[in-house]
């Protein structure tokens, strides 16, 4: 299937960040899966295998729905070579689980993220306020889709905040179209939540066919890996690009994203009217937020989710500086090594 760039979202905007970027023989592209070493990316060829060579690995290396300046031979084993990456509007990004504190760019150059929650498994708002901080930091807008509405059709739906809700069933269609404002062409949409909650199901409906595997939640758990195997990014019948996302187990914030209370301004605002300005919103008199809180105006679930946030970032950090401060005796050692020439500092 050969895909036009502009199915892609390539519009005139990223044609000119594109020419800036662009270096002779090589051709614009999409980046629709990320591999070890290599990727894969949509051109108006088709899809290339396409290789990454070390300087742009690492953490800002590519990531689904990056833009990049592509040759399209003179790779190892004739796969094309990464040769530019186009700067970034959005990056939804996470911190790796496991003991790395590293960053990963989960997709790029995102409009819209859709936080994906099945009504039938256990709605937390609580996770949608991580995934709203996490959106807000990656400068994408944030739409809640709850799923599979045809199990619990009489559930309610928590609401969270003042972002867009929008509740949907992909076996019945029910709820879709009410999808169609975030998915005009040239935009782009992202699926992210939980494993099981029907991301690539719905990216399949959206799609009007079976472009991801889908599978159920105990065959995924079993065999601990990821079900989506297809394509991360799809063009979709109404102009719009989906980059579906493999589930999380937990969301973790990257380590640098500090500022989690920008993500919080209802609670902020309200904070603004303590009588003390480094109120703790704890027993303070005069306390504005528990005022909040006690007249129903102020979840408090939201104070308790920026509260968890900031601690856990607070420690990301602490981690993180421990981190930078080893490397940097760990070079400093090598460097008065190299100055101080072998057996020198005996007498
Ligand atoms: N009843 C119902 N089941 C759904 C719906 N969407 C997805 N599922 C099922 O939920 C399971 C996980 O779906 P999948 O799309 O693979 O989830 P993903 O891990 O988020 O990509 C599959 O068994 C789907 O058939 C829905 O709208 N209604
Ligand atoms: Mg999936
Ligand atoms: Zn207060």
């Amino acid at each position: 299937m050969s895909t036009t760039l502009s199915q892609l979202g390539f519009t005139p905007s990223w044609a000119a960040a594109f020419a800036v970027v662009q270096l002779p023989g090589t051709v614009p592209g999409r980046v629709s899966h990320v591999h070890r070493g290599q990727i894969d990316v949509l051109c108006e060829q088709g899809s290339l295998r396409v290789s990454v060579p070390s300087t742009f690995c690492g953490p800002d290396g590519p990531a689904t729905g990056d833009w990049v300046a592509v040759q399209s031979d003179g790779g190892p084993d004739g796969l094309g070579v990464l040769r530019a990456m186009v700067p970034r509007t959005s990056e939804f990004r996470r911190r790796t689980s496991g003991r790395q504190f590293a960053n990963q760019t989960v997709a790029a150059n995102i409009d819209t993220v859709f936080i994906v929650m099945s009504v039938n498994g256990d709605l937390s708002p609580a996770r949608v306020d991580r995934y709203l901080a996490a959106v807000h930091a990656s400068g994408a807008h944030a739409v809640v889709v709850y799923t599979k509405v045809d199990l619990s059709p009489d559930v309610r739906l928590p609401v969270v905040t003042d972002v867009p809700m929008v509740a949907v069933s992909a076996l019945t269609g029910r709820g879709l179209a009410n999808l169609i404002p975030w998915l005009s062409p040239g935009s782009t949409v992202a699926l992210v939540g939980s494993s099981g909650t029907g991301k690539s199901t719905l990216a399949n409906a959206l799609a009007g066919d079976v472009v991801m595997d889908t599978g159920g939640i105990r065959r995924h758990d079993d065999r601990g890996k990821h079900t989506t195997t297809v394509r991360a990014l799809i063009p979709l019948p109404s102009g719009a690009c989906l980059v579906d996302t493999p589930g999380m187990r937990e969301l973790a914030l990257a380590v640098d994203d500090v500022d989690v209370a920008s993500a919080f301004s209802d609670v902020v605002s309200v904070a603004q009217n303590c009588r003390f300005r480094d109120c703790l919103h704890g027993e303070e008199p005069g306390c504005a937020v528990q005022e909040a809180i006690a007249a129903g105006e102020l979840s408090e679930r939201r104070l308790s989710s920026l509260r968890k946030l900031q601690r856990e970032q607070a420690f990301a950090q602490r981690r993180e500086n421990v981190k930078q401060k080893r490397r940097y005796e760990r070079t400093r050692q090598a460097e008065v090594r190299r100055v101080t020439p072998r057996g020198s500092s005996k007498y």
